[in-house]
C-alpha cells in the first residue's frame, strides 16, 4: 500500500506535511511526500514567517517519479499555495493515481468561519473543482461552507445535512469536521459523513472548547492510515475523530500555545491500537 501526501512543510507548528509523515506511515504503509511549499511555520498566528513556493520543482521531481514507474493507492492532497498548484494535483492524479485508487482532498482554506491568508473567493471556487475529481473531501466546517456557498454565521445544527447533501453532489464521499451538536449531555462535536452506499452518518465526540490549529490535518491524516489499511468509512471517521478530541483534550491539558500544533504524539499508541484492533476484525 503506498501513499503520496501532497501538502506543505511547515517547519514549526505541528500542521500538514510534519503532522501527514508520521501519521500515515506508523499506520503501516508507505507514505511518500510531495511538498507544495516551505514555511518556517504556519501562516496561523504567526506573523513574520518565510514562505518558499515549491512550484518550480514539481514538475522535474514528478517527471523523475514517472521514469520510475511509481504509482498510488491513495493520493491526499492538503494546503495548496496557488490556482496553479491546484491544477497541477489534478495532474498528478491522472498521472500516479492506481485504478481504482482513492483520491482525497482536504480543501485546506479557513477555519473559525474565515479563509487563511493568500486565499480568496477565486481559490474557493477553483478548489470546488478540485474536490469534484475526489473520492473522498475532508473539510472542516468553515471549508464545507465556503464550498457550498452557505453563510458560516447562520448556520445551524439544522444545516448541517443540507451541506452534506451538496458536498456529496460534489464528491462521493464527504466528511466535514467540527459540527456542534446539541446531545442529552450538552453540545458535542459530530462528523457528518456519507459512507461507502451514500447513507448520510454521523459521530460525535466530547465538545473541547477552544481553536486548535492543526486539528484537521490529525483528523485527515488518521483517516487516511485507516482506508489505507483497509477500513471502511465508519470505522475510519470513528477512530480518526476519537483520535482528534484525545489530541486536543491532551493538548489542553499541557494548555500549551493553539498555534503550536496539537500533542497527538501522546496519543498515537491508543491510534495505532484502535486501528490494528479494527484491521485484524
Ligand atoms: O493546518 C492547515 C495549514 C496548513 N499549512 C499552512 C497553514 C495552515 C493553516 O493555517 O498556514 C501553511
Amino acid at each position: 500500500m503506498r501513499v503520496l501526501a501532497i501538502n506543505d512543510i511547515s517547519c514549526v507548528g505541528k500542521c500538514s506535511l510534519t503532522v501527514a509523515l508520521p501519521v500515515i506511515s506508523s499506520s503501516g504503509v508507505t507514505c511518500d511526500i510531495l511538498p507544495t511549499a516551505i514555511l518556517s511555520t504556519h501562516t496561523g498566528g504567526f506573523t513574520g514567517y518565510t514562505f518558499r513556493d515549491l512550484s518550480e520543482d514539481i514538475p522535474a521531481m514528478l517527471d523523475q517519479w514517472e521514469g520510475l514507474g511509481l504509482s498510488y493507492d491513495i493520493i491526499i492532497s492538503g494546503y495548496l499555495g496557488s490556482i496553479r498548484q491546484i491544477e497541477t494535483v489534478k495532474g498528478i492524479k491522472r498521472r500516479f493515481l492506481k485504478a481504482g485508487g482513492t483520491m482525497i482532498v482536504d480543501p485546506v482554506m479557513g477555519d473559525n468561519g474565515r479563509l487563511y491568508s493568500h486565499f480568496d473567493r477565486n481559490f474557493v471556487e477553483e478548489m470546488k473543482g478540485l474536490c469534484r475529481t475526489a473520492d473522498v473531501i475532508v473539510p472542516n466546517l468553515t471549508e464545507a461552507c465556503f464550498l457550498t456557498d452557505t453563510d458560516y454565521a447562520s448556520v445551524g445544527e439544522r444545516d448541517y445535512p443540507a451541506i452534506l447533501d451538496k458536498l456529496h453532489a460534489l464528491c462521493p464521499r464527504p466528511s466535514v469536521t467540527g459540527c456542534d451538536v446539541s446531545g442529552k449531555d450538552g453540545t458535542m462535536s459530530c462528523v457528518f459523513y456519507t459512507d461507502e452506499a451514500g447513507k448520510r452518518r454521523q459521530y460525535a465526540t466530547e465538545k473541547i472548547e477552544g481553536a486548535f490549529h492543526g486539528a484537521g490535518d490529525v483528523y485527515a491524516s488518521a483517516l487516511v492510515g485507516c482506508l489505507a489499511r483497509g477500513l471502511d468509512t465508519d470505522a475510519a471517521v470513528r477512530i480518526a475523530a476519537e483520535f482528534t478530541t484525545a489530541s486536543i483534550r491532551q493538548t489542553r491539558a499541557d494548555k500549551t500555545e493553539a498555534r503550536y500544533g496539537l500533542n497527538s504524539e501522546s496519543q498515537m499508541y491508543a491510534y495505532l491500537c484502535a486501528l490494528e484492533k479494527a484491521a485484524n476484525r
